[in-house]
């Protein structure tokens, strides 16, 4: 399929993954994944707070213009990526924090999560980059009835999923 007719039939982006490095991808991957997983059509990007300023502040400033409803930022070490997305879009910025260093992502949790009043960026555990695509899809399924439904049916799954983990466990210590 051509690259244009791809994006017709998949729709225009209204989330944006950005991180600092290809190197995140292993992690932020979950995110994309669990986007598909909703049907969510969503852009992918690498820029750097520190490496490529202007790219990243050219990608924060478009993105709503773009047709994004919220962005998901991941980087790791002196993480100032999503705040830095943050002070260039009004958009919703979910920071998830990445280990990238001998502090095992402590470092990135705390430049990623202590920003200052008046410029938000919702963070995530460090690595939480599902949770970070499940925040976006409940962002978005505020004004999507369908979607809404989907997520609906994900925290059915999710409770279904404990009891049948409860029952496993019951049937186990019966035997025992
Ligand atoms: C951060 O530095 C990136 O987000 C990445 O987590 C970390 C290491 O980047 P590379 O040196 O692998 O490009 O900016």
């Amino acid at each position: 399929m051509k690259k244009s007719s791809k994006a017709k039939k998949e729709g225009s982006p209204r989330v944006g993954i950005l991180m600092g490095s290809d190197s995140d991808w292993e992690v932020m991957s979950a995110a994309a994944r669990r986007l598909t997983a909703f049907e969510v059509p969503h852009e992918i990007k690498v820029t750097s707070a520190h490496r490529s300023p202007a790219a990243t502040a050219a990608w924060a400033t478009s993105a709503r213009k773009r047709g994004l409803q919220a962005v998901i930022v991941g980087a790791g070490a002196a993480a100032h990526l999503a705040g830095v997305v943050a002070a260039h879009t009004a958009l919703p910025v979910i920071g998830v924090p990445l280990d990238a260093t001998s502090l095992r992502g402590l470092d990135a949790l705390l430049a990623t999560v202590q920003m200052p009043s008046g410029v938000p960026v919702a963070t995530v555990a460090i690595g939480g980059a599902e949770n970070a695509a499940l925040l976006a899809v409940q962002i978005l399924a505020l004004s999507d009835a369908a979607l809404a439904r989907k997520l609906d049916r994900f925290k059915a799954d999710l409770e279904a999923q404990v009891e049948a983990k409860n029952a496993r466990l019951q049937a186990h210590r019966q035997g025992a």
